[in-house]
């Protein structure tokens, strides 16, 4: 693989074609810039945000509760009407991405956040040590590796009594260093079982209560990564996405009679959590063109930056996990901080300036979101829709 990466390299430069993207390796940056500039912008940036934020929000509850005169107490509850605090879900909330969005969305006092997670004590120390306020989350357990879990989660959550404005489908696994496949509870191969399939179900079932909506964000998104797109140098790094003919898929990503590949093909962990990033992509996409007409909710994707220090690389050799960072710090420049990537995420959440339908977002180096460009097959219609009907069966949907 090193060599393979290696050797990559040189013709990688020239397949740039990610635009504006923070994502991007120039050539021009990649020797010329001084690291110690660097090194002093990221110590820099501190944890000075979310202190500012915390007391933004709590300058928002006290004016909230202080409306009396009676004159002005119609005007309150019409604005308490409008001002109802979104709920969002977001899955895998435990740590990461999902932890850092949950933390900078309910910072906002806009927002009741369920993180919906596979392990509840270390969502509950989680939210705690990352100062979320009680009020503004619920855990809720949901092991997407479990359709059965899956579907007793959207129970729940409809018992709850609650509405549902956003569902963010964040979780996944990555088994880089893998021989051999594992197996989800119904015994799909269990990165495109946790990150596609579970996923899959979960939106069907609470794309219901989405539609029933009545926030002004009505939003499903569904994270998917720059490594999935072939149009770019990092989604060029072997082994690369490719769903095929997706025959594996069809056969239920098994691996007794059948592959664990989606294309078919031998396993490979790498590959697998890159074509279930593909699916994620996809399957946005399919349900903009089936359901964004008529309901009203927004469906987008997004790539927020390489966010290098995750629990998504726990399973990676310790050297890469010591590699990685600044490797995409000093060299890539794709490095996000947890924080500044949960920022990205709940901007997708509440901004209404990125409340377009079908959309994969991603930042420049200025942190600007723009619209950005899939590659071939994560934008191929066809695929979609094949790749819809095929999980729709699998899941026990068709
Ligand atoms: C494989 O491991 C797994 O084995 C496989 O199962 C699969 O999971 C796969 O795609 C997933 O990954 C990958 C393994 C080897 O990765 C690593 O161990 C580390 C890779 C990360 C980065 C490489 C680090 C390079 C050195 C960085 C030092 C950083 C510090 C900079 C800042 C200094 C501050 C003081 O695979 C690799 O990918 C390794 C490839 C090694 C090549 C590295 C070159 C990258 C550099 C890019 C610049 C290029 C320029 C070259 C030209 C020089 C000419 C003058
Ligand atoms: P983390 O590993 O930190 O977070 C992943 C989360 O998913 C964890 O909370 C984990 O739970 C949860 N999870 C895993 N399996 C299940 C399951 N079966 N049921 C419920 N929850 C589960 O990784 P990241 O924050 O990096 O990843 C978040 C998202 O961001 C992913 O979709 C990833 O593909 C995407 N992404 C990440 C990038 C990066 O550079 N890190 C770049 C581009 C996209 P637990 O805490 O219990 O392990
Ligand atoms: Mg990649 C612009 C260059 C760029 C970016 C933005 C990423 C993001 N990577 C880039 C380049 C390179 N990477 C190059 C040149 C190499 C060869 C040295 C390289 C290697 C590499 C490895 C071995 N990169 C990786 C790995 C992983 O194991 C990660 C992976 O593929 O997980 C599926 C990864 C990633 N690189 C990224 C991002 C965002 C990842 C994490 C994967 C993801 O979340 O989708």
């Amino acid at each position: 693989m090193a060599l393979q990466a290696a050797t990559l390299l040189p013709s990688a430069l020239s397949l740039h074609k990610e635009g504006k993207s923070n994502a991007a390796l120039k050539e021009t940056t990649l020797f010329g810039v001084s690291v110690s500039n660097h090194l002093k912008a990221d110590f820099i940036s501190s944890s000075k945000l979310s202190k500012d934020f915390r007391r933004r929000s709590s300058l928002g509850t006290i004016r909230a509760q202080t409306v009396s005169a009676p004159e002005i107490s119609q005007a309150a509850s019409e604005e308490k009407k409008t001002l109802r605090k979104g709920n969002v879900i977001i899955t895998g909330a435990s740590s990461g991405l999902g932890l850092a969005a949950a933390k900078a969305i309910s910072e906002t006092g806009k927002w009741h956040v369920i993180m919906a997670c596979r392990n509840f004590l270390k969502a509950e120390k989680a939210a705690k040590s990352a100062g979320i306020s009680k009020e503004n989350y619920t855990v809720m357990h949901l092991d997407l590796a479990s359709l059965e879990s899956v579907r007793q989660f959207a129970d729940a959550f409809r018992q709850s009594g609650r509405p549902l404005d956003v569902l963010v489908c964040n979780a996944a696994v990555y088994f880089p260093t893998a021989k051999e496949p594992t197996y989800t509870a119904e015994g799909f191969e269990l990165s495109v079982g946790t990150n596609h399939l579970g996923h899959f179900l979960l939106s069907r079932l609470l794309l219901d209560d989405l539609k029933q909506s009545d926030y002004p964000q009505k939003h499903l998104i569904i994270v998917g990564s720059i490594t999935g797109n072939t149009n770019t140098l990092a989604g060029n790094v072997p082994p690369k996405a490719n769903l095929g003919d997706l025959r594996g898929l069809s056969s239920g990503l098994t691996g007794r009679d059948s592959s664990p590949m989606i294309d078919g093909g031998q396993f490979d962990g790498a590959k697998a959590y890159k074509d279930s990033k593909v699916c994620n992509m996809l399957t946005m996409q399919e349900f903009h063109r089936r359901f964004h007409e008529e309901t009203g909710i927004s469906f987008a994707s997004l790539y927020p930056g390489c966010i290098a220090e995750t629990g998504l690389f726990r399973e990676h050799i310790p050297l890469f996990r010591l590699l990685f960072p600044p490797f995409q710090k000093y060299i890539t420049k794709g490095y996000v901080s947890e924080e500044e990537a949960g920022k990205r995420l709940a901007q997708v959440i509440s901004d209404p300036s990125l409340s377009k339908s079908g959309v994969y977002w991603s930042w420049n180096k200025n942190s600007s979101s723009f619209e950005n460009r899939l590659s071939k097959e994560a934008s191929d219609s066809e695929k979609a829709r094949k790749l819809w009907e095929i999980s729709e069966k699998l899941v026990g949907l068709a």
